[in-house]
């Protein structure tokens, strides 16, 4: 039986502060942070988390989670702060933590990019620009042979959906732009073109037993009612949002007819351009969060509704939807024959988390949300669906985008007031606990038991 990795996320901006340390260059992010009102809570990541210092505590902490893998991104302004020039110091910052990681037993799993472009490379024209394309190839070919003695798993983009719409389109996300349909199709494409270029460098340059992919959020859709029309509603709505990435990556071509989101607009398609973004991927990290509930409505643009899902629990207004995990995975991998999936994000934000009397933070909702989740992923292993690993969001409170710190998602709270220092949280304890018990029954001699949980039925 092959190994299941544990393990929590982060991205690059939204925890390591020291923004101009180490030689980094400024991302678009940072731009965003200081444009007033894009940030709801008019903060910034200057500081954040201050991984960027407290990096080896935060190892500890996954090493006392019980971890075996972490999936963290790198900031492409560390390795080169103008889009062109190598830094050796962003360089080796990340060859200590990967170095690091490894030697503490936790895998590390390598996102290339979460969304933070430098901003030297948006000044001349971002994601719009072709020539961006070539940029991230110059990046990925910096990066992937530095990190190779220790990286085995590599992520192409994180949610290139959010990249492309809710930056270029509706501009409420870094660069924050409302571009016209047609160069929001080009955007798209050239995400997927420097996806492509990110597997080949894998393959090129990464060792032989490494794995790359990418990882997308696919839209999680459930008919509103059980009518003809709502399940019919429900269907469009799922190839509206997700055949515009599934397509290309594995069937090679764009849904016919252009983007129905972006009124049908195309990208400019070179020679060669479709076989690089279906260039054969070894496994699909999939962010599942909530899901939505869709009807028909010939009122909308697109001929249907997509609502929050009525009558669940939720959270800091997140509502859940545990089932979503089990059958977004299925689908998927029944649909396009994906091989091997990753949930390499899911989690709930938090709603007025501070520390009790006994210094711990309790969460229980969030404890509730993972137990439900965790029955889904024992779900999915019953029916011998390929998921080979799970990802919490998040390791511990951080930025969250135009959200500031105000939507914590963290098994850790931070002290973002003070000096920035940990405290775990219940659910903390409750994931630590779940993976022992997991682990025992996978390698029964390296894990740890403890007697917090009952031991979970060992497939
Ligand atoms: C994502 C986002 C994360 C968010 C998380 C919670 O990949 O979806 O990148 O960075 O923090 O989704 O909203």
């Amino acid at each position: 039986m092959s190994i299941f990795y544990y393990g929590a996320a982060t991205a690059a901006f939204q925890i390591e502060g020291g923004v101009a340390e180490g030689g980094r260059g400024a991302s678009i992010w940072d731009t965003m942070c200081r444009r007033p009102g894009a940030i709801f809570t008019g903060e910034n990541a200057d500081i954040s988390c201050d991984h960027f210092h407290r990096w080896e505590e935060d190892i500890r902490w996954l090493k006392k989670l019980g971890a075996n893998a972490y999936r963290f991104s790198i900031s492409w302004s560390r390795i080169l702060p103008d889009g062109k020039t190598v830094n050796p110091q962003g360089i080796e910052f990340y060859q200590r933590l990967c170095r690091s990681l490894r030697q503490n037993g936790i895998e590390p799993f390598v996102t290339l990019y979460h969304w933070d472009l430098p901003q030297a490379l948006e000044d001349r024209g971002g994601w719009t620009n072709r020539e961006t394309v070539s940029a991230f190839r110059h990046y990925a070919e910096t990066v992937i042979p530095a990190l190779t003695p220790d990286v085995r798993h590599w992520m192409t983009l994180n949610e290139p959906w959010c990249s492309a719409v809710f930056g270029y389109y509706q501009g409420v996300q870094a660069p924050g732009r409302k571009e016209s349909p047609a160069a929001v199709a080009d955007v798209i494409h050239h995400l997927l073109l420097a996806h492509g270029y990110g597997v080949r460098t894998v393959r090129q340059e990464g060792a032989s037993d490494s794995e790359v992919g990418i990882v997308l959020n696919p839209v999680a859709s459930y008919p509103a009612t059980p009518s003809e029309v709502d399940r019919a509603a429900c269907e469009q709505c799922w190839r509206d949002e997700n055949d515009w990435w599934l397509e290309p990556l594995y069937h090679g071509e764009y849904p016919i007819g252009g983007w129905r989101n972006l009124y049908d607009a195309r990208p400019h398609i070179e020679q060669g351009d479709m076989a690089l973004i279906a260039e054969p991927c070894d496994f699909l990290g999939l962010n599942l969060y909530s899901a939505m509930a869709v009807s028909c409505d010939w009122g909308a643009p697109l001929g249907w509704r997509a609502d929050l899902p009525a009558g669940r629990p939720s959270l800091g207004g997140m509502p859940f939807v545990p089932e979503a995990i089990h059958d977004t995975v299925t689908k998927i991998h029944e649909q396009y024959q994906v091989e091997k999936i990753y949930i390499a994000e899911n989690g709930v934000p938090g709603a007025n988390e501070v520390p009790g009397l006994d210094g711990m933070v309790h969460d229980p909702g969030r404890v509730e949300y993972l137990r439900l989740v965790f029955e889904q992923l024992e779900r999915l292993r019953r029916n011998n669906v390929p998921l080979a690993g799970y990802f919490v969001w998040t390791l511990m409170d951080n930025f969250e985008w135009i959200w500031g710190y105000s939507r914590p998602f963290g098994l850790i709270s931070v002290d973002f007031k003070g000096n920035q220092d940990r405290t775990p949280k219940e659910s903390f304890y409750y994931y630590r606990d779940y993976i022992a018990n997991r682990r025992m029954c996978e390698t029964p001699l390296e894990a740890t038991y403890s007697k917090r949980q009952e031991p979970v039925d060992c497939l």
